[in-house]
């Protein structure tokens, strides 16, 4: 996973240079006294945080181009030696060829014309023998130019420091190069050489702040030979594309090169300094590859010269920063709500980003966003932040590019006229990088987002809880398609509310953001609207996937990297998982495998009857639990029972009482039959529930007995504890069950047999349902158990068109794709098929009992 981090090189796209011009005549050694100068740039004469550099500030920087473009960076040493990063040039171990590479000095903004730039061929790249990837050392390289570099004003060597060289921690140097200005956010035209000051981190500090798990949980061995340099708090840091260049640090009027631009983990994020070669350890490889060559660099001595023999002072302590962003007091005092004004509009609210920006729906905006004007009365707009006296003033709106048409990227980026004090309010909210995982039960907040009516009751009851992206990927309709994986952005959110807070909280119209919480930091996770409805569980767009367009309009959005790590054993599932199919009505049947924390038979629902009894249910529909008539119902009793319904229960550690739902049964329905009471019953419920992972309909079996599948009887232990509990069970043809029951079976039982020993795992009071698992993993009701019998069970088909017509809403799956029995051919028992059987007696007995009973 680290790839994802270890930015690779991209390609800065950087056109030929035009007025750049191959030079190879001239012999500079004759112009250049003979002990080469160094590190001193004419008199007078990104970086991520960084600026423009002056032109001829730094002399030594070059440009590598490959294939027209610039790639890395690097700094002559030489009239004939550039010293770069070896994994410029090394791609899968293999050392690329030095002709397609070529060395661009004195050049300062590469958007041409370049005036003193001039272009030298490479002869030769050394790489030392032990380098093999940047994370291990030694990623340093030599290019010697096919000609020497002219030197002049704006071409000159560094100094390169001895081994012995001591650079003190602390010591501010600069980095510079054409890199990336931010994470995937490439220097813009006219693409000016970027300098930034970074101060050297000791040994002991650097590796304190990269032992602390980062991005992907990832922490990192600093090895000899690296050094580190930025700050605890980042902002300022080398990025993609400046690797190979310099880290110079000014001594006694001269500039040393401390280091090469290896890498980090992102750029300028928080504890994640860059990554460096030290140059100094490296002396002596230098000197043995460009041995011979005239004039070679120069190592000129340290003065005062450093103590050698004596150790590293080791006295820095271990700062690690923390998050600037995202602190509460408590939710709901959100230090980073702005309430924008727009002249004729509503408040619209947002939330403040960093010193100068605000996000904020751009829906709040209409009309002001589709044409590339600024809105005309922008000078009007005002946006109110916490405890600030005063309304601040709009400089920008900038639209997100999708906002008219995406809900997704219904954003708006507002730039107030002068950037404001960050303290405890107001203070920005953290934004998560594309890669965060917010984790399954992540502690969350609905926060006000754009035109949203005021909350009624106080704010604080808005809390949900994030359920993981199994759960939120199957449920909102993204069936048969991969799961998104830890580190992939998922494409929905879903925060579960309480479900009793819910019942009458309905807004009209309502748009909220989602805030969650990791390490008492919180972040904005997800935006959504809701036209017309109850805050249910519901798909929030993920902000992730914003970040980078964040970042790159603001420069300096507070992202921050993810800070919860406990993955359960979710965020362990390795393998890709794909979400069963749905019905036409939606998800039905769900289960994660293999089966989370919490709820694991999501659609069991405990039906308390009467306050004496509790019989097995099963959700059908959002509405509606199916149960056996005979558990419900007593014979002889004239009066409907009263009936509560609980949901949620099943787990295998119950879900958090937030998690349960019950509900009254206000009708029971059963078929019209003639004769025989019918096996049964729907359930009708108060109101509907929503579905969720411990509420969630179950599919219906079509017909016919499902081949092959793998099939359940889903029972409680014992009625009272009521742990739930599967015994594995084969499905007997018609054929074999209407022998071993010689006839007497009414027409659409079902009989199973036990896997060995698992007869006796659940009793049968309760009336068990009987379930079986497609091979796409979607779980079906088969059956229902008939009174008092193990192996018995009344058929779900059957009663197809009574379920749909009383429900509607059911999930019956499709009678394709589900495979049935074959007709089988010829009504003849076999003679000794009750001698063969185990224990076809008993259960006939039972039967007839049954019958016996009900008749
Ligand atoms: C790179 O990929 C790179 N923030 C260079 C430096 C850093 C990260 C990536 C350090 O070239």
């Amino acid at each position: 996973m680290s790839q994802h981090l270890l930015l690779p090189l991209a390609i800065l796209a950087i056109s030929p240079i035009p007025g750049a011009f191959q030079d190879s005549a001239l012999s500079p050694t004759q112009e250049e006294p003979e002990d080469l100068d160094c590190g001193r740039p004419e008199p007078s004469a990104r970086i991520m945080g960084g600026s423009d550099a002056q032109p001829g500030t730094w002399p030594w920087q070059v440009s590598l181009h490959q294939g027209g473009g610039h790639i890395c960076g690097g700094s002559l040493i030489a009239p004939s030696w550039v010293l770069s990063a070896a994994h410029c040039f090394v791609t899968n171990g293999t050392l690329e060829p030095a002709a397609e590479w070529s060395v661009v000095l004195g050049v300062h903004s590469q958007d041409g014309p370049l005036d003193g730039a001039h272009v030298r061929a490479v002869s030769a790249i050394l790489v030392p023998d032990n380098y093999s990837g940047v994370e291990r050392g030694a990623d340093l390289a030599l290019l010697r130019l096919a000609s020497p570099a002219r030197l002049g004003p704006t071409v000159r060597p560094v100094c390169l420091p001895r081994a012995s060289h001591r650079f003190a921690h602390g010591t501010a140097c600069w980095a510079t190069g054409w890199g990336d200005i931010q994470e995937a956010d490439p220097l813009p035209l006219p693409w000016v050489l970027q300098e930034v000051e970074l101060r050297l981190l000791g040994e002991a500090a650097c590796q304190c702040l990269y032992s602390r798990p980062g991005p992907f949980n990832l922490t990192f061995q600093l090895l000899p030979g690296m050094l580190c340099a930025g700050y605890p708090e980042g902002r300022r840091d080398t990025c993609q594309g400046d690797s190979g260049g310099p880290l110079v640090c000014e001594e006694g009027g001269r500039w040393f090169q401390a280091g090469i631009t290896s890498f980090g983990f992102g750029c300028g994020r928080r504890n994640r300094p860059g990554v460096f070669t030290a140059v100094a350890p490296y002396e002596a490889w230098i000197r043995e590859q460009v041995l011979g060559s005239e004039p070679g660099p120069a190592f000129p001595t340290q003065s005062p010269e450093p103590q050698s023999g004596l150790p590293e002072p080791t006295d820095e302590n271990c700062t690690i920063a923390l998050p600037e962003c995202g602190k509460a007091p408590r939710p709901g005092a959100w230090p980073w709500e702005a309430q924008v004004m727009v002249p004729g509009s509503r408040p619209c609210y947002g939330a403040l980003v960093s010193e100068s920006w605000v996000l904020a729906p751009a829906s709040c905006f209409p009309g002001r966003i589709s044409s590339d004007l600024p809105p005309h009365d922008l000078d009007n707009w005002r946006v109110m932040l916490p405890s600030r006296p005063r309304a601040e003033r709009v400089a920008r709106l900038v639209p997100h590019e999708n906002a008219s048409w995406d809900d997704a990227s219904n954003l708006a980026l507002l730039q107030l006229r002068a950037p404001v004090n960050l303290s405890a309010a107001p203070r920005p909210v953290c934004l998560p990088h594309p890669e965060h995982y917010f984790l399954p039960g992540s502690r969350c907040r609905l926060a006000r987002w754009g035109h949203t009516e005021p909350v009624p009751g106080a704010g604080s009851l808005l809390e949900a809880e994030l359920l993981g992206v199994w759960w939120c990927h199957c449920l909102y309709g993204r069936q048969g398609e991969s799961v998104p994986p830890p580190g992939e952005p998922p494409q929905a959110l879903c925060p579960a509310y309480q479900e009793e807070e819910v019942a009458g909280r309905c807004w009209n119209y309502s748009h909220w953001s989602l805030l969650c919480r990791e390490e008492g930091t919180w972040f904005l996770a997800g935006i959504r609207d809701l036209p017309n409805d109850c805050l249910r569980p519901r798909a929030f767009y993920p902000l992730q996937t914003h970040g980078p367009w964040i970042s790159h309009v603001t420069r300096g959005a507070y992202l921050e990297d993810q800070l919860a790590w406990d993955w359960g054993p979710e965020g362990e599932e390795t393998e890709t998982q794909t979400c069963p199919p749905h019905t036409e009505h939606g998800a039905c049947g769900l289960r994660p495998e293999p089966a989370l924390m919490g709820v694991l038979w999501p659609w069991l629902a405990e039906v308390h009857v009467a306050g004496e009894r509790v019989c097995t249910g099963i959700l059908v529909a959002p509405g509606w639990v199916l149960a056996a008539t005979h558990c419900i119902l007593r014979l002889g009793s004239t009066t409907v029972p009263y009936i509560e319904v609980y949901l949620g229960r099943a787990g295998a550690s119950p879900l958090p009482q937030s998690h349960q739902v019950s509900r009254l049964v206000i009708s029971i329905r059963l078929p019209r039959h003639l004769g025989l009471r019918p096996p049964l019953a729907l359930l009708e419920l108060s109101s509907r529930v929503e579905p969720s992972p411990s509420a969630l309909p179950i599919c219906l079996h079509p017909g016919g007995t499902p081949l092959g599948a793998s099939c359940w009887v889903l029972g409680w232990k014992d009625p009272q504890d009521r742990v739930p509990v599967a015994a594995a069970v084969s499905i007997l043809t018609p054929r074999l069950c209407h022998c071993l029951y010689q006839g007497i079976l009414p027409p659409g039982t079902l009989c199973v047999l036990y896997a060995e020993g698992q007869e006796d795992r659940c009793e049968v009071t309760s009336a068990p349902p009987l379930l079986c698992q497609t091979e796409e993993g979607s779980w079906v009701l088969v059956g229902m158990a008939i009174r008092g019998s193990r192996e018995l069970f009344a058929a779900i088909a059957p009663e197809e068109t009574w379920i749909s017509q009383t429900v509607g809403e059911v999930h019956f799956l499709p009678p394709s794709g589900f495979p049935h029995w074959l007709p089988e051919g010829g009504d003849l028992c076999p003679p000794d098929m009750a001698r063969a059987s185990g224990s076809p007696r008993a259960a006939l007995f039972l039967l007839l009992l049954t019958l016996l009973i009900q008749g």
